[in-house]
């Protein structure tokens, strides 16, 4: 059974990979998004109308009553189209400053949250209704308004088969799973009152780290009930990936609704290399998960860099490093950078160059080249292969440049500049390349010179 319930995730993994997902496919046509059909939980897995697994990957707002500027179409229609995100997550806090139960103006964050569900429903997203609880600990607290709240949305939204209710972000300061159930039961009902199928996802104890006991003791009342667990790259580790598999194999159906590339506090450390060891097993498991947070806020959580301004039509430059591994994470790609505002005479965009170093054959594509303030960018697109003959644990390359230049921006690669060289070196993940095999998705931007 559990086998059978692997194989489907399994399964649905290939066919996201292959078909790069049915939404995005028909945004590449110019077609009207498809509309995301209603979802249901089977054992541990999100099945879709023809029971097929399938796997959320979206990011969530920051706080709405703080950031209500990025709910708007034109941002979310670019997650989807260009991003690759199929679920967009609507945080609103309770408890905190201008809160839904904290003098916050009810009626202006209800408009955004519905604004933020027909944006997403025009751009063929789901869509996530998060009752962010935090600093108020137990959800019961305000387990009232929570119910007044999920009665109008649920009514309001009932024919929407692309939402997702979420009760409580992370319970939290010691609130039992006893307690969290007990909230569950309370509201469940009343969302099910209104709309007897939607997926509804329950917070669990401990800022959504202790998944093991909701598997010890789920929620048997209900249909399409799913539980959250959080993570943060930097914080969350080995120990917590653990309690994920071993909730799955329990038969737990996990969402994670929020996880961060930095520490806990959404500050500190970005740890990508963590990040990649979470994205791998969740991707394995057939798991959902909503990165946090869509803002420009100076923490490293935030997906944009604090100087960019702008609502939507983002461009690499205007991504956090936090930012540019969540776009890379949803579309395999580098996001591109903003259109030149002067073409560059010197070097035409698809100039390419064959090198060799070190046994590595380097395949170089100038991908783009822009001007701005006074400099000029390159941003080039390698393919290593092995020509050693032997497979290999680790490589570099060495790569000459006309000019002095200075290193702007480098992914899936280790990079030093010396004057007009630039030296690249494997990372962990791509170290171990077989005779003849290639390491795909290196690229990095650079000022000041072209390669020679
Ligand atoms: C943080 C925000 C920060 C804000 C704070 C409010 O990043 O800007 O000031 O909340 O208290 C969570 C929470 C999420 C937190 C986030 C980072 O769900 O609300 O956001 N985090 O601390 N759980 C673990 C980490």
């Amino acid at each position: 059974m559990k086998r059978t319930t692997a194989a489907l995730i399994l399964l649905g993994a290939l066919i996201l990979a292959l078909g790069g997902g049915g939404l995005r496919a028909a945004a590449d046509t110019g077609a009207p998004p498809e509309a995301p059909g209603p979802l249901h939980v089977e054992g541990a897995a999100l099945l879709n109308e023809d029971g097929e697994p399938v796997q959320l990957r979206g990011v969530s707002t920051h706080g709405l009553a703080w950031f209500p500027e990025y709910v708007n179409e034109a941002c979310f229609r670019q997650l989807h189209d260009q991003w690759g995100a199929d679920v967009v997550r609507l945080a609103m806090y309770t408890a905190e400053y201008g809160g839904y139960c904290s003098g916050g103006d009810q009626q202006a964050l209800k408009e955004l949250v519905l604004a933020g569900v027909e944006y997403a429903t025009q751009a063929g997203m789901y869509v996530i209704v998060d009752w962010h609880v935090l600093t108020d600990l137990d959800p019961n607290v305000h387990a009232d308004e929570a119910a007044a709240f999920f009665q109008e949305m649920s009514a309001t939204l009932a024919d929407h088969d692309n939402v997702l209710y979420e009760i409580c972000n992370e319970p939290n300061g010691g609130t039992s799973w006893a307690a969290v159930k007990q909230y569950a039961r309370r509201i469940i009902p009343v969302i099910r009152e209104n709309d007897p199928d939607a997926i509804v996802i329950v917070g669990t104890p401990n800022w959504c780290q202790y998944v093991d006991q909701a598997a010890a003791d789920p929620i048997t009342e209900y249909d399409n009930i799913m539980y959250s667990l959080h993570f943060y790259a930097d914080t969350h580790r080995d120990a917590l990936r653990e309690a994920m598999e071993n909730a799955v194999a329990a038969g737990l159906p996990i969402f994670v609704t929020e996880y961060g590339t930095c520490d806990a506090s959404g500050n500190g450390a970005v740890n990508l290399d963590e990040a990649d060891k979470w994205a791998a097993a969740m991707d394995r498991l057939g798991i959902s998960y909503v990165n946090w947070s869509l803002c420009n806020k100076d923490e490293s959580a935030s997906i944009l860099r604090p100087e960019c301004g702008k609502t939507s039509d983002f461009t690499a430059e205007d991504l956090s490093p936090s930012g540019l591994w969540v776009y890379e994470t949803l579309t395999g790609e580098h996001p591109p950078a903003a259109p030149a505002a002067t073409p560059v005479p010197e070097a035409e965009p698809d100039q390419s160059a064959a090198l060799s170093s070190g046994g590595m054959r380097v395949d170089a594509v100038l991908a783009n080249s822009w001007q701005s303030e006074g400099k000029s960018f390159y941003q080039y697109t390698l393919t290593l292969t092995n020509t050693t003959g032997a497979p290999m644990d680790g490589w570099t390359a060495e790569l000459a440049f006309t000019a002095d230049i200075a290193l702007q921006d480098g992914w899936n690669a280790d990079y030093t500049v010396d004057g007009g060289t630039l030296r690249l070196s494997a990372k962990d993940y791509n170290r171990d390349v077989p005779a003849g095999g290639s390491v795909t998705d290196v690229g990095f931007i650079v000022s000041g010179g072209t390669l020679q």
